[in-house]
């Protein structure tokens, strides 16, 4: 990092990489710096950052930061591509129907996306959004951890240091090789994007990784840890919930959604986690001896993929940080304040595409215009799992089925889990900036088979 005008620089390369995730074979990635998560940023709120990034790989791309409140130019939208340094064979930017189509700006070699942090402290993400071929660019490695810290967070006594642990859940399938298994329709990622039939709902890996390593161990001293939990993966979802060797559980104690700390901490047995969101958990380790185990286990798979990782006690720790019993003021949206209700239909239309309110992802459409300062009532309905993410906007849940909230629905969100058949309800506060920004399913291989949709801030 590098502090220039006030503002913090990051540069950043794309590039292929070997690196060893099973153990013994070599496995290619596509790693921000060639590492698979990418590198952990931090952001400090109410200052610029600037993220520059270069691109070696052989297909174009295009960065998002996920949660991230930042000016339309540097959303990462799916069109603004950023094309190979060397331009690529055939300059895959230039691949028919996209260059410059709707206004995507197709940038040569490196560009630079500017954050102002103007937003509070969260565990953010960034990650490949490229039109089309999202799904597989993020399985090969294009993600990592964005996390954005202010005084209002600071102030709060939670674990820190070596006891603030980012965890990155994705599954993958490797080949004998080592090479990752994924089932597009053009290995190249140049032209034709999809996947084989049979992976149109989305595409499940049978390894689970956390962090890029399959099934880790973490080590932890008897203390209280944060733990910020990101379902980086394409299509799973996951129950998790914590069990101890003996087989009794251990609760998981939220104390932040997506876009922040909620007002108090909520104790859970378990937590469902859609793609995309992210839990922040404090769990207490304090009162088991040395040697002692606990795994995170996701109760909606069954075998090898039922466990996450395992932590292992080392040793007793000589502080404590207890558990705060109030976290932060929250701001708690009124329905009396909505200024538009609008509708959002996910599904699945006649000729196999996901679609948003029946109509295919079209860069130069739009489906709807808030203006900007105000907050809406969107109702999102599905025919299927649908992690439904907003780009820009935040997000608080309002009902299910016209029911009160669950509790994995407190606290602020940019990822809201729309189940089959579902009428959830949300209110979303549009700050910030006008332009063009887009909500979309966050299950890749949905997103890729165009479940996106445009709306322009006005
Ligand atoms: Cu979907």
């Amino acid at each position: 990092m590098r502090i220039a005008n006030g503002a913090d620089e990051y540069r950043v390369v794309q590039r292929a990489a070997e690196v060893e995730i099973l153990p013994g074979t070599r496995t290619t990635v596509w790693g921000y710096d060639g590492t698979f998560p990418g590198p952990t940023f931090t952001a400090r709120a109410g200052r610029t950052a600037k993220l520059t990034v270069v691109n070696t790989l052989p297909v174009p791309t295009s960065t998002h930061l996920h949660g991230g409140v930042t000016p339309p130019g540097s959303d990462g939208y799916p069109t603004d591509l950023l094309r190979p340094v060397h331009g690529g064979p055939k300059g895959p930017g230039a691949m028919p129907g996209m260059a410059g189509e709707a206004g995507g700006m197709s940038v040569l070699g490196e560009r630079t996306y500017t954050y102002p942090m103007n937003q509070q402290a969260a565990t953010l993400w960034y990650h490949d959004h490229r039109m089309d071929f999202t799904g597989p660019q993020i399985w090969r490695g294009l993600a990592g951890f964005f996390l954005v810290q202010d005084d209002i967070e600071g102030a709060v006594q939670l674990p820190r240091g070596d006891r603030d642990i980012p965890l990155m859940l994705c599954d993958r399938s490797f080949e004998a090789d080592g090479s990752f298994r994924y089932p597009s329709l053009d290995s190249t990622l140049s032209r034709t994007p999809g996947v084989e039939p049979g992976y149109t709902d989305g595409v499940l890996g049978d390894v689970q990784l956390v962090n890029g390593a399959p099934w880790p161990i973490v080590e932890v001293t008897a203390a209280t840890y944060r733990l910020r939990v990101l379902n980086a993966s394409n299509a799973r979802r996951y129950r998790l919930a914590l069990r101890t060797s003996d087989d009794r559980g251990l609760p998981l104690v939220q104390v932040a959604s997506d876009l922040g700390l909620l007002a108090r901490p909520q104790a859970l047995e378990s937590i469902t986690v859609t793609p995309a969101e992210r839990f922040e958990f404090v769990v207490d380790f304090s009162h088991l001896a040395p040697g002692a185990e606990v795994t995170m286990v996701n109760t909606l798979a069954s075998g090898a993929m039922g466990q996450v990782l395992r932590f292992r006690v080392t040793r007793r720790a000589k502080d404590f940080v207890p558990i705060p019993t109030r976290l932060v003021q929250l701001e708690r949206l009124q329905p009396n304040e909505v200024a538009t209700t609008r509708r959002f239909d996910f599904r699945m239309n006649a000729d196999g595409m996901w679609t948003i309110n029946g109509r295919p992802f079209t860069p130069s459409e739009s489906w709807a215009t808030p203006k900007l300062g105000t907050v809406e009532r969107w109702r999102l309905t599905s025919d299927f799992h649908h992690p439904v993410h907003v780009h820009l906007a935040r997000l608080q849940v309002l009902s299910r089925d016209g029911r009160p909230p669950q509790p994995a629905d407190a606290g602020w969100k940019d990822t809201v889990d729309v189940r089959p058949w579902e009428v959830v309800e949300v209110l979303a506060r549009f700050d910030g900036y006008r332009g063009r920004y887009m909500l979309h399913c966050h299950n890749l291989e949905h997103e890729d088979m165009a479940m996106m949709a445009n709306f322009q801030v006005i």
